[in-house]
């Protein structure tokens, strides 16, 4: 069984292995250990991570990059919308919302979700690993943002089963890193935690954690991020500075051309990494646009002049982040950078600022969050053996739930309709997930229950409060019409989803106290806290170990003891499971994600003709300069004059197809032109070959 970790990148990605003797990041086609987060759909071709590179300056409108920017959102999400302007291919809005990403693919004219473009994205990723470890890839933990909100991740769940990708769990990058740091940590103590804090400075984002590393466990304590710092954004920075420049300069407007601005983007993001490193650099473009070419100087000063109103917001999640974590920075037994975005040496100051320390770097940037990923896979693996690390992660936003009263329950208390406003949200913001809850409602017939962000203020504009709606029931109360006794249980998965688990109606057999049962559950179920019963968040499959006898009921509703509800009920309770079902779930409909894996599989199909094609026409380029070289040296001797003459022509003929009408064949064309130069050149191979095999004396060195 494979175990394997995925960093995602906005721009670049990882992939982790574990084998018995550790982790390896392993390298792509061309020995790289980064691939870039890239699909380009070319005229004969789809070219993916590394293989596509040359398709973001060449072909930038059929070039999909920062897919992770774009899935799980909605057309017209604010946020989203100002990404795109930025992005040179264009977007419709597609049939459920999203944004449906338009290409010219083999000369026609295609659109894709976000969905199966990250899913092509992901197969890559995959066939890198199975490369690497020479079997089939299923399991995996793939890293996500912290900040993703339940769409996203359902999204990232969806594309990976459409790339035959089995995640066990979707895992927050910093957590992840946290993991890889602490696992090979010898000297954490049992009892007292050694606080760390970890910055990522991204492509698009920045994120900060605050964890606790005892021996054999890390726990999240507060985390921050925004989504509008990374190194992304410094691009864009200096892409307006020369696109204005140049206005001026060479009077040119880069913006209105998108190939022009997609280079001049790709030259921003050099200069930048050139400021890192050196007080000034030149940018400087060849024929940019109008055949001009473009050159200007830029001091780091200048830059980071420029970045300043970037800059300024560093603070804001460091800080929002440690206040969260309620302790001052000199406690943090140490600052750990990560991430490439973070090597601009203006953020690198403020972070010491901050911290009142030059922040570290133990951990390799760019691979810690695939390295925890594997880790994390192999900890799940049934099949690998590894020093279990405990993971306490943080869910980032509050979740609340809410439902429609029953109608007798309306009649009953007709002053409240609505939620009191001040109560705590039933997944509180931090809390420890997976975990499980469990409500207890008293009702008559079907209803539903919605889950909502409890403050859409953290979440991107444009998000919907409500992100997930399931209907109980129906069910049949053995007297109809008669209230009964529901649990349902919610949970909030190991993805980070929330899910209702089940849902049971629990009636009293004949013969039970039916007094004592009203007097648990009241009129209208679960006003206030108290009867929300936590689940045991520690589970790692969110599977609780919940008892129903250990239901507790509101003192304020003239509630019934533990003890009493054990004694008295538990042998006499009838419990029938009710179907739930998902109302609002955000993940693709089965049908759906059948149609996408298939059509997903033929482009694999064909993407693999594609290199069968090419190496053929390999072959046959390489045949044709072998043959040539070998007919004027060891194979002189042994070719007529006329039969050598017939093969040069041929070979020549044949060089010439293949700049030609021979460029862009079928497989079997490039076979047949194969086997008609091999028909003329074997039989002079043959006959060297079997020369060279007699013995010296025999040897017949002039054949004509
Ligand atoms: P994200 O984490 O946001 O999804 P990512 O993981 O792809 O994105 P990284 O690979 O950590 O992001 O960082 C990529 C960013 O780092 C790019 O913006 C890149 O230009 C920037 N970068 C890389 N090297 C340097 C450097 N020497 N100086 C400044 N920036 C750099
Ligand atoms: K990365
Ligand atoms: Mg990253």
């Amino acid at each position: 069984m494979s175990v394997v970790g995925i960093d995602v990148g906005n721009l670049n990605c990882t992939v982790a292995v574990a084998r018995h003797r550790g982790i390896d990041v392993v390298l792509n086609e061309e020995s790289k250990r980064e691939t870039p987060a890239l699909v380009a759909f070319g005229d004969h071709q789809r070219l993916i991570g590394a293989a596509g590179m040359s398709s973001l300056s060449m072909n930038p409108k059929n070039t999909i990059v920062q897919i992770k920017r774009i899935v799980g959102r909605n057309h017209g999400d604010p946020e989203l919308e100002t990404d795109l302007k930025t992005f040179p291919f264009k977007t419709i809005p597609g049939p459920n919302g999203e944004p449906l990403l338009q290409v010219v693919f083999k000369g026609e004219p295609r659109t894709y979700t976000p969905v199966q473009v990250l899913a092509m994205l992901l197969s890559n990723l995959k066939s890198i690993a199975e490369t690497n470890l020479g079997i089939p890839v299923l399991d995996c933990v793939i890293g996500v943002p912290t900040y993703f909100t339940q769409s996203q991740r359902l999204a990232y769940l969806d594309a990976a089963a459409i790339c035959g990708l089995k995640p066990l769990r979707l895992m927050h990058e910093l957590t992840a890193a946290a993991l890889s740091y602490g696992i090979y940590k010898t000297d954490l103590s049992d009892t007292e935690p050694t606080n760390v804090a970890i910055v990522d400075v991204g492509h698009s984002s920045l994120q900060v954690c605050v964890v606790a590393l005892k021996k054999g466990q890390v726990k999240v304590l507060a985390q921050g991020f925004d989504r509008t710092i990374g190194g992304r954004d410094f691009d864009e920075v200096l892409f307006d500075y020369f696109a204005e420049q140049f206005k001026g300069t060479y009077k040119i407007d880069v913006k209105t051309n998108a190939r022009a601005a997609q280079r001049l983007r790709i030259a921003c993001e050099k200069i930048k990494k050139i400021l890192s490193a050196n007080p000034e650099a030149l940018m400087s473009i060849e024929c940019l646009m109008d055949e001009k070419d473009v050159k200007c100087f830029i001091k780091r000063d200048q830059f980071e002049a420029l970045c300043e109103p970037l800059l300024k917001k560093v603070l804001g999640p460091l800080e929002r982040t440690i206040k969260d974590f309620g302790v001052a920075v000199e406690s943090l037994a140490a600052v750990e950078l990560i991430g490439s975005g973070s090597r601009i040496p203006a953020i690198g100051k403020i972070l010491t600022n901050f911290f009142g320390r030059e922040p570290r770097r133990t951990m390799n940037a760019s691979e810690c969050i695939a390295r925890g990923c594997a880790l994390q896979c192999a900890m799940l693996s049934p099949t690998f053996k590894v020093r279990q690390f405990e993971v306490l992660d943080a869910y980032p936003f509050a979740i609340d739930l809410v439902w429609s009263k029953g109608p007798q329950s309306d009649a009953a208390a007709p002053a409240e309709e609505e939620e009191p406003k001040t109560k705590e949200p039933i997944f509180p913001k931090g809390c420890t997930f997976p975990a499980m809850k469990q409500l207890t409602f008293n009702r008559s017939e079907p209803f539903t229950i919605d889950a909502v962000y409890a403050d859409i203020n953290d979440l991107p504009a444009g998000t919907p409060k409500k992100f997930a709606s399931f209907q109980i029931g129906p069910f049949t109360p053995t007297k109809p019409g008669e209230k009964v006794k529901l649990k349902v249980k919610v949970k909030l998965d190991v993805h980070g989803i929330l899910k209702v688990e089940s849902a049971t109606m629990i009636e009293t057999e004949e013969g039970a106290d039916g007094k004592e049962e009203s007097q648990a559950d009241g009129a209208v179920p679960m006003e206030g806290d108290a009867k929300r019963q936590e689940g045991e968040a520690k589970d790692e499959g969110g599977d609780s170990k919940m008892d129903d006898s250990e239901t507790r009921s509101s003192a304020g509703n003239g509630g019934v003891s533990v003890e009493s509800v054990k004694k008295e009920v538990k042998k006499k309770l009838k419990k029938t499971e009710v179907p739930v079902t998902a109302i609002i779930l955000g993940s693709l409909a089965k049908e759906d994600l059948e149609r996408a894996m298939q059509l997903e599989y033929s482009l694999q199909l064909d993407d693999r003709v594609m290199e069968e094609t090419k190496e053929r026409k390999n072959a046959v380029e390489s045949y044709v300069y072998e043959m040539r070289n070998k007919l004027s040296e060891k194979l002189a001797p042994y070719a007529a004059a006329e039969e050598k003459e017939t093969l040069l022509r041929l070979l020549n003929d044949t060089e010439d197809w293949l700049y030609d009408e021979g460029e862009n064949q079928m497989k079997g064309v490039y076979n047949a032109k194969l086997e008609e130069l091999k028909k003329l050149g074997d039989p002079i191979e043959f006959r060297q070959k079997e020369d060279e095999a007699r013995p010296n004396a025999l040897r017949q060195l002039d054949y004509c």
